[in-house]
């Protein structure tokens, strides 16, 4: 049987992790697209290059072609400008808007039939225009936030505690920034809920606040320490765990930007919330119950995302 395809629109610090994730867990073939030319395919070559040392079979090119990516199973997107000095939020979002409007139209002449997962900033705004630009299914475009954000937490809780990070689940939901919602209810060691451990004296109420908080603060973190660019090998991870599910039936439930069609009291909308992604891609939508606080958070997280649609909508009215 052929090897699944996989295309990668934006071959930046992202593109090239994913590529190389990619070729390393042998989930299939590899096309790096991204409009500076060249730099696709020296990375392309330079990964395939350490297929040999490695010990891993993929076919890995770059093209600044969207013809490149025909009959592509998933597509990654991570294709955008980030921010750099002196850029608001909003200039930010009126760039990467027509990215995606480029990327959508990409996808939808070449790869109607693929996974599309949206990694771009700011992300719950640029996964929904880019399902509409594409005009693909609902269930088959899908937001990379909440495997990151749960990660980021999943590891705090992990080192707080000096357990294996693979004992520790957690569950980030909501939109992908400050408003970010993470669950103590659904966070578990070995299945010991947050409060739970609280009250065995593992922790403390105040110190659960200041580790959701930092997770919250999590992309800034690495910013403040980078300088230059923003987080890439965890991002990559998290998205490529979203691929491997759908490439080989995992049926994992994972945190994610889906579209809501009612459940969470939200429609047609990209918010953060617990799915399962299977062959079919989105297979399922999970409405766990949120206490009153975490709610209210959602609500004010649905409510920012809102902001973030109607900005996209005053610069393209037909979105
Ligand atoms: O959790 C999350 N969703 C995120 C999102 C976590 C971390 C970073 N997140 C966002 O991902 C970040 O704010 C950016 O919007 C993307 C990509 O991050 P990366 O670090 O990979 O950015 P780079 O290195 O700048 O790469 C972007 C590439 C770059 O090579 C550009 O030349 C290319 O995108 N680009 C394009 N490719 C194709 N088509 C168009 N139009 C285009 N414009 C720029």
């Amino acid at each position: 049987m052929a090897r699944p395809k996989i295309a990668l629109i934006g071959a930046g610090q992202i593109g090239g992790t994913l590529a190389h994730l990619i070729g390393l867990k042998e989930l299939g073939d590899v096309v790096l697209f991204d409009v500076v030319e060249g730099v696709p395919d020296g990375k392309a070559l330079d990964l395939a290059e350490s297929s040999p040392v490695s010990g891993f079979d993929a076919k890995l090119v770059g093209t600044s072609a969207y013809a490149g990516i025909k009959g592509a199973d998933v597509c990654i997107v991570t294709a955008g400008v980030p921010r750099k000095p002196g850029m608001s939020r909003d200039d930010l979002l009126e760039i990467n808007l027509k990215v995606m409007e480029q990327v959508g139209a990409g996808i939808k002449k070449y790869a109607p039939k693929a996974f599309v997962i949206c990694i771009t900033n700011p992300l719950d705004a640029m996964v929904w225009a880019l399902q509409k630009f594409s005009g693909m299914p609902r269930d088959m475009v899908v937001g990379m936030a909440g495997v990151l954000d749960s990660a980021r937490l999943r590891h705090f809780i992990a080192s707080e505690f000096d357990v294996s990070v693979e004992d520790v689940s957690a569950f980030v939901l909501g939109g992908h920034g400050d408003t970010m919602v993470p669950l103590a209810q659904y966070t578990t060691v070995a299945g010991i809920p947050l409060p739970d451990l609280v009250k065995m004296g593992w922790t403390t109420k105040k110190r659960v606040d200041e580790i959701f908080q930092r997770t919250r603060d999590g992309g800034a973190e690495i910013v403040n320490l980078l300088k230059t660019g923003s987080a890439f090998y965890a991002p990559a991870a998290s998205a490529v765990a979203m691929a491997e599910s759908y490439l080989k039936d995992k049926k994992r439930v994972l945190p994610c930007a889906a579209c809501l069609k009612g459940e969470y009291g939200v429609k047609d909308r990209y918010i953060g919330v617990p799915v399962v992604i299977g062959a079919k891609g989105i297979e399922r939508i999970i409405e766990v119950n949120l206490a009153k606080p975490e709610r209210q958070m959602f609500e004010k997280s649905v409510a920012a995302v809102d902001g973030l649609i109607e900005a996209c909508q005053r610069i393209v009215p037909a979105l």
